[in-house]
């Protein structure tokens, strides 16, 4: 039995000695040292020794497995640290690598001009209001001094969700509710930006929703020469200090008198393609805001007078970065986005 027992110790160290993983390790481990291994079978048959025998293969038996047990733990100790070092070598950060670049966006070209303009009315001390998409007919139309029969309120022109509930083809909405707040007193003083729609078809100059800047002031003693040396200012700052602004005749339900206002082309009026060689560019419509809307929204008209002007802000940008095409501002297209980049 004595001479069994060295025979499986040295087996097994030798196996050990030549394992070449964990795994081979654990099924050396399970052979030589689990219940069902040799050891424990001569353990269990040492009943039938004599007393004499028993503490010494007892303790020969477990010498044993005390000796494989060393060698497994040894060898698995090894194992162990060369698989460390191996994940520490596959997984090494050179930190003297440059970092990845961190892609820093922009703003959308309409959104820049959007707060281009808005900066420059806060200047001259004007609030922003804004006001829902979803209006009524009452501030779309009615407040405005569009009548029932106006041909602007057609079903053909409009997004109506119900007979009194339309998407707004209007920021001017946001006006006379504005108005409504101050209960009658003056100054009101606004910039009103915001997202319109009408049934359009998409093309290059149109688009189904887009976006408007209405301005409104109201006040005592406002003339129509505070409207045109207001937007004077805004033409000038917006295009070009050599720039110049022309008032023409025109008409809107909402004004009297109302005015279109150009400004001067940057070709100086020799004629190119933008201008369509008249040397002037329509930016604006604008005008003394009418009685009948101040009426409407608590003011008294024989003490307040106030002018109101409108503008599309992808007009103004497009004049301004010579784009094209309207719908470059809707499609997202990166590559035209990247280019507006402010540095
Ligand atoms: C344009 C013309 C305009 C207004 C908008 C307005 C608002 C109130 C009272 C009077 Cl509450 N007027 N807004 C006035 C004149 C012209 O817009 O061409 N827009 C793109």
């Amino acid at each position: 039995m004595e001479a069994q027992l060295k025979e499986l110790q040295a087996e097994a160290l030798l196996k050990v000695e030549q394992a070449e993983d964990l795994k081979a390790l654990n099924e050396i481990r399970v052979a030589y040292l689990g219940k069902k291994g040799p050891i424990t079978e001569v353990l269990r048959g040492m009943g039938k020794l004599s007393a004499e025998e028993r503490p010494v293969i007892g303790q020969l038996a477990n010498d044993v497995r005390a000796a494989i047990q060393e060698k497994l733990e040894e060898k698995q100790e090894r194992f162990e640290k060369q698989e460390v070092e191996k994940k520490l070598a596959a997984e090494q950060v050179d930190v003297t690598l440059p970092g990845r670049p961190v892609r820093a966006g922009n703003h959308h070209p309409l959104t820049a001009v959007i707060e281009e303009i808005e900066d420059l009315f806060i200047g001259m001390g004007y609030q922003i209001a804004e006001g829902p998409e979803v209006e009524t007919d009452y501030y779309n139309f009615e407040a405005l001094n569009l009548p029932k029969s106006h041909p602007a309120r057609d079903m053909q022109d409009s997004f109506y969700i119900t007979e009194e509930i339309l998407l707004r083809t209007q920021t001017s909405t946001v006006q006379p509710r504005t108005m409504l707040k101050h209960e009658g007193r003056g100054p009101v003083k606004i910039i009103c930006p915001g997202k319109v729609y009408r049934r359009d078809n998409d093309d290059a100059t149109h688009s189904h929703q887009f976006m408007q800047i209405e301005g409104l002031v109201v006040d005592e003693n406002i003339r129509m020469s505070d409207l045109k040396g207001t937007l004077e200012v805004f033409a000038k700052k917006m295009f070009g200090e050599d720039r110049k602004i022309r008032l023409r005749p025109s008409f809107f339900p909402f004004t009297e008198p109302s005015v279109e206002i150009d400004v001067s082309c940057m070709c100086g009026g020799h004629g190119c393609s933008i201008c369509k060689h008249t040397g002037w560019i329509e930016i604006l419509g604008a005008g003394m805001v009418h009685p009948n809307v101040l009426e409407m929204a608590g003011f008294d008209s024989k003490k307040y007078t106030g002018f109101a002007f409108g503008m599309g802000p992808e007009r103004i940008a497009m004049l301004k970065y010579g784009i094209d095409d309207i719908r470059h501002f809707y499609t997202n297209d990166i590559r035209f986005l990247k280019q507006f980049k402010r540095v």
